[in-house]
């Protein structure tokens, strides 16, 4: 019977088992080690970076009647003043030059550089470690002609912190690297704009400065600047306000060369005056003045000329880092130790307090604080080691209002355990009799709170159900509810659309056959009970993941054999008119997991690939290493599409959560062929860069991952489908 507990039981192979999970111990030294590469325990080259489309299979979001009003929604772009480009002009030299864009190095978090989100609206935030992160030589351009342009304008989006008095920041700069003379710039102080250039003649080359009066700039808003200039006319519009308007005697050059000369944004080419707000956009526009191209505009503080790539997500969503957080100031004074006065002697002066972790600047005589106390994962430390019953497949951790914080466990015997949160550890609760328990699923309706059982194998007398129990307000105890038929259950979702309440359950095989029906039930509030509602043909169903993206209700299942291979397609489904139909097809291999989060208003959704077997090649085709992916959801296209593959070990699980501004993604890896001891990682968000190994966990058949939250911190859970031990994982933050 020991091969009952595997996935596949084509019997005929002793290697048949294509789980780490649930592999006969005796049946280990047979397998091959030749996939064996090795995760190199440095987590030095685990990382591959994917940006094709391979594998998936995009399906024409028309073709399923949603075009009207969805694919509007669905693409989530606010609207630009942007023009269309057939009105720009056909002469090259007279388009817009995306200065900012030119300037963002290929790996841009790299060099000092981060995107920083504001009001929901991204920047560029430079480091004052880096004052020529942001530069690139002014040939690249100009490359047709090195005068820079007698008349032009700039286009400028921006954001910056109330500076001190008689403080300048620069804008850009474009400066003669020989002589290190400053050709032109754009440099700001807490009340006035000002714009410099070299004039020369006869008699030798000075620099000019035309000042704007700008009070409105240095507020903490965005804004947007449109520097127009024509000979000796310079015009100064922000957020396509009336435009100042400045008549200088001395013009723009008309022959002003910028050869060998290099663009620096956000500096002159030093660490003094240092820009310290955000940049989202700047653009030289040759010839023209580009008010009329920006306005008027709904947004008028965020125009859009052109705005590079990487900034060009508007989010509605405002967020909490408003405060700039690095505020480099080459001539600051910082006071350490515990609270100085704040006086007008103390004005515009920093103290840093160590203990919390603040930066704070005193403005009037108040101590502001611009530096806010940031949670920093610095990894984990065990807190404890949970016994249980037997081996434990998946966990779910879940509070249940005035009841407290739970655990419940699906072991692998005949009896499951429920553990609530006491004096900050798991404690024994409540045993559940089941049936090779494989997950559990909490869900509530209404003030109703439930608990759904997936039972992999039947009872004694061959009866095959899964169980819905409910919380009892008076035994304080969870109850049978209702039995439901299923076969082989993994997993249980509930989910919510429109109002009703929903459970989709993952059938993984019937007998041999892997190739049956998962259904999804709905409930009858009138009944009380959950109705079969839909069904749907899966294959080695393993798991159901429910999510959502705008109006739009999502319903991914992971298929993990066909009865011949664990590579086939998992199918993303989604809710129009009453029932799920098929999104998005996957090529997975042996899919245990589907992980969906969020960063931003980006969307991903992350596989875990278990094993790559197939009947026929097994003897060249049977490994546990390989990739698992993240798939990231393009809202133009309506597709997810590959983002990146990370290589694990019989994966069965991912966990996103997030610590302080950081996000991260732990993965279950499980087994490698060999040994089911085998190192969980921690991925940390590093945005250009995607997902990269940060933290190596020693881990013993790892199944799932669950983290949670209490008053005391942050945790982590994993359970082991290979030892009667999980472990409970505090995070250290510092
Ligand atoms: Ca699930
Ligand atoms: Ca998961
Ligand atoms: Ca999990």
């Amino acid at each position: 019977m020991g091969l009952q507990q595997t996935g596949v039981r084509q019997t005929d192979a002793p290697q048949a088992s294509w789980q780490g999970e649930e592999l006969q111990q005796g049946g280990r030294q047979e397998l091959v080690q030749a996939d064996w590469q090795g995760l190199d325990p440095q987590l030095t080259g685990v990382q591959r970076r994917v940006r094709q489309e391979a594998g998936v299979q995009p399906l024409d979001w028309q073709q399923l009647g949603v075009r009207q009003g969805g694919s509007q929604q669905l693409s989530g772009q606010s609207s630009t003043c942007q023009e269309e480009s057939g009105q720009e002009s056909q002469e090259p030299d007279l388009r817009p030059l995306d200065i900012l864009a030119e300037a963002i190095p290929p790996h841009g978090a790299a060099g000092g550089i981060r995107v920083t989100q504001a009001h929901g609206v991204r920047g560029l935030q430079l480091s004052a470690a880096a004052p020529h992160a942001l530069s690139f030589p002014a040939s690249r351009i100009f490359f047709r002609c090195d005068l820079f342009p007698e008349e032009f304008s700039i286009v400028i989006t921006l954001k910056v912190p109330n500076l001190p008095p008689k403080k300048n920041e620069y804008l850009f700069t474009v400066v003669a690297e020989e002589a290190d003379a400053l050709l032109l710039g754009l440099r700001y102080s807490p009340t006035r704009l000002h714009f410099l250039f070299l004039s020369q003649d006869p008699a030798g080359a000075w620099q000019t400065r035309v000042t704007f009066h700008s009070p409105a700039l240095t507020d903490g808003e965005w804004h947007t600047l449109v520097l127009a200039v024509s000979e000796g006319s310079f015009s100064l519009t922000t957020d396509c306000g009336l435009p100042l308007d400045i008549m200088a005697d001395v013009p723009f050059p008309a022959t002003l060369s910028v050869r060998g000369a290099r663009f620096f944004i956000g500096s002159r080419k030093r660490t003094k005056g240092l820009f310290t707000g955000l940049v989202r956009q700047l653009v030289l526009l040759p010839g023209s003045d580009a008010t009329p191209r920006l306005c008027p505009c709904r947004s008028a503080e965020l125009a859009v000329l052109s705005i590079p790539p990487v900034l060009q997500r508007l989010t509605g969503k405002p967020e909490d880092n408003e405060v700039l957080k690095y505020p480099y100031e080459t001539d600051m004074k910082v006071t350490l130790g515990s609270r100085p006065p704040c006086t007008k002697e103390e004005d515009a002066q920093f103290w840093f307090d160590a203990s919390r972790k603040g930066l704070f600047l005193c403005v009037g005589s108040e101590w502001v604080s611009v530096l806010a106390a940031r949670e920093k994962l610095d990894y984990v430390e065990e807190h404890q080691s949970l016994f249980t019953n037997s081996e434990t497949l998946g966990i779910e951790v879940f509070a249940i209002p005035e009841a407290g914080l739970f655990v419940a466990a699906a072991n692998r015997k005949t009896t499951s355990a429920i553990y609530k949160w006491t004096d900050g550890k798991f404690a024994s609760y409540q045993n559940i009799r089941t049936h090779q328990a494989q997950s559990w699923r909490h869900f509530t309706i209404g003030k109703k709170v439930f608990l759904a059982v997936a039972n992999f194998e039947p009872n004694e007398k061959g009866q095959e159900f899964s169980v819905i129990y409910k919380w009892s307000q008076t035994k304080l105890r969870f109850t049978p509810y209702q039995r439901v038929p299923t076969h082989s259950a993994r997993d249980w979702e509930a989910f919510e659309v429109a109002g009703e309440h929903f459970l989709a359950v993952a059938n993984h095989r019937e007998g041999d056959n892997h190739n049956i029906d998962s259904v999804i039930y709905k409930w009858n509030p009138r009944t009380r009970l959950f109705e079969a509602n839909q069904t749907i043909a899966t294959s080695g169903a393993y798991d159901w993941e429910f999510f959502t993206v705008g109006p739009y209700s999502f319903l991914v299942v992971a298929n993990a054999f066909n009865g011949r291979s664990t590579k086939l397609h998992s199918h993303l489904y989604v809710w129009l008119f009453g029932s799920f139909q098929l999104f998005q097809a996957f090529l997975t291999f042996g899919a245990a997991d589907w992980e969906v989060f969020h960063i931003g208003e980006r969307v991903f959704l992350a596989v875990a690939n278990s094993h790559s077997y197939d009947v026929e090649m097994q003897a060249h085709n049977d490994s546990y290493v390989v990739n698992s992916v993240i798939y990231e959801l393009n809202v133009t296209a309506q597709t997810f599409v590959k983002f990146q593959e990370i290589p694990t070990c019989s994966a069965l699980d991912w966990e996103f959560f997030s610590v302080g501004e950081d996000y991260f993604l732990v993965v279950a890896n499980s087994f490698d062929g060999n040994t089911f001891s085998v190192n969980s990682i921690i991925y940390r968000w590093q945005g250009y860069e995607g997902f990269v190994a940060v933290h190596s966990l020693p881990t013993f058949g790892c199944r799932d991952w669950e983290a949670f939250r209490t008053a005391a911190g942050s945790y982590l859970l994993y359970s082991s489908a290979k030892e009667p031990r999980s472990r409970v994982l505090k995070l250290r933050t510092g």
